[in-house]
């Protein structure tokens, strides 16, 4: 038999045992919300992740992205994932910052406001990251930095006292806590209702990356964004452990061989959304650049503020963070 026939043949017989198989073979559906829009670069690369989860696995495993808030919206989504609602998805780590303010160690004012530096931040965290997710049956799978993060106005802003008074949209408790200590009006909004947000005048500024502000065509009522590169806060993919536990070793590492190549992706897409978003927002009429230099040492001092507020409440576990980081440097 010449080998070509040879392995048709083995194809064939193996067809058949996997037809006469079918009844048993059920592919595993996980759910997998995510809170930013389709089109944002963590949710296209998240449907990448899950097409890569769907081949490695051979089908046995399908992921469905639910992006936008669709499915859950930002804020319930990992009680979600914990609780067995959803097997998987997707969720700013800082979010969680009012269970523990060690998640928010990545939105620590000016601490590691390059991709360089967040990376050896994230590193840095990793590990107490890990443990409190295993604490709330939960296993990161990858994650990914925003761009650098710089302020929106619907005017001109040059310091902290030209900010007073104006609504702030915010998705952390750092982001509120830096309205407040900048005189400004706090609301929490997730990314996906910030266009009518702006529009309707319930906020007139907020802090984000470009890709935000772009996603969302903040153009249409806002008019500046001022480069800050206050910090690169991160979206994180997590399993719940019970799912996890359930999927064979083989899947497992199919997987977590999936999700090295997403972050890897996503790291990519995030430093080269950074300039083409910005060159978006131009495009789109606002005026784009750095912050001048009166708005960035008030907002320097406001970052002192942030930071030994934040080494107070996450104690020992927070510095430990911070001089691993350090030591990285
Ligand atoms: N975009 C998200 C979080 C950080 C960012 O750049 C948001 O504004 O909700």
């Amino acid at each position: 038999m010449k080998l070509t026939t040879k392995l048709m043949t083995g194809v064939a017989s193996a067809a058949i045992a996997v037809t006469a198989a079918l009844p048993a073979f059920a592919a595993e559906k996980w759910d997998m919300p995510m809170a930013y829009s389709a089109s944002n670069f963590h949710s296209e690369n998240g449907v990448a992740f899950a097409d890569c989860v769907r081949d490695a696995t051979s089908g046995e495993i399908d992921i469905t992205v639910h992006p936008g808030g669709s499915l859950f919206a930002g804020a319930d989504i990992k009680r979600a994932i914990q609780t067995g609602q959803v097997q998987i998805g997707e969720r700013l780590m800082s979010g969680h910052q009012n269970e523990n303010p060690v998640f928010g160690f990545d939105s620590i004012p000016f601490l590691a406001p390059s991709f360089d530096a967040s990376a050896k931040l994230f590193e840095a965290a990793k590990p107490k990251m890990d443990e409190l997710l295993a604490e709330q049956n939960l296993t990161m799978l990858y994650a990914v930095p925003w761009p650098p993060q710089g302020l929106y106005f619907n005017k001109e802003v040059n310091s902290v006292a030209d900010m007073a008074g104006l609504k702030f949209r915010s998705y952390n408790n750092a982001t509120s806590r830096l309205a407040e200590l900048t005189g400004m009006l706090p609301v929490t909004i997730e990314a996906a209702e910030i266009s009518q947000a702006f529009a309707t005048g319930v906020a007139e500024s907020m802090i984000s990356s470009g890709a935000t502000g772009y996603d969302r065509k903040v153009w249409e009522s806002l008019s500046h964004f001022y480069e800050v590169d206050a910090w690169l806060p991160y979206n994180y993919v997590m399993v719940n452990n019970d799912v996890w536990s359930g999927v064979s070793d083989a899947n497992k590492s199919a997987i977590t061989t999936c999700a090295g190549e997403a972050a890897a992706r996503g790291l990519q897409a995030s430093k080269d959304y950074t300039q083409f978003t910005m060159d978006g927002l131009a495009a789109g009429g606002m005026t784009v650049g750095p912050a001048g230099e009166e708005l960035m040492s008030g907002l320097r001092e406001v970052g002192e503020t942030m930071t030994s507020e934040w080494l107070a409440a996450a104690g020992d576990d927070g510095a430990a963070i911070v001089d691993a980081f350090k030591a990285s440097n």
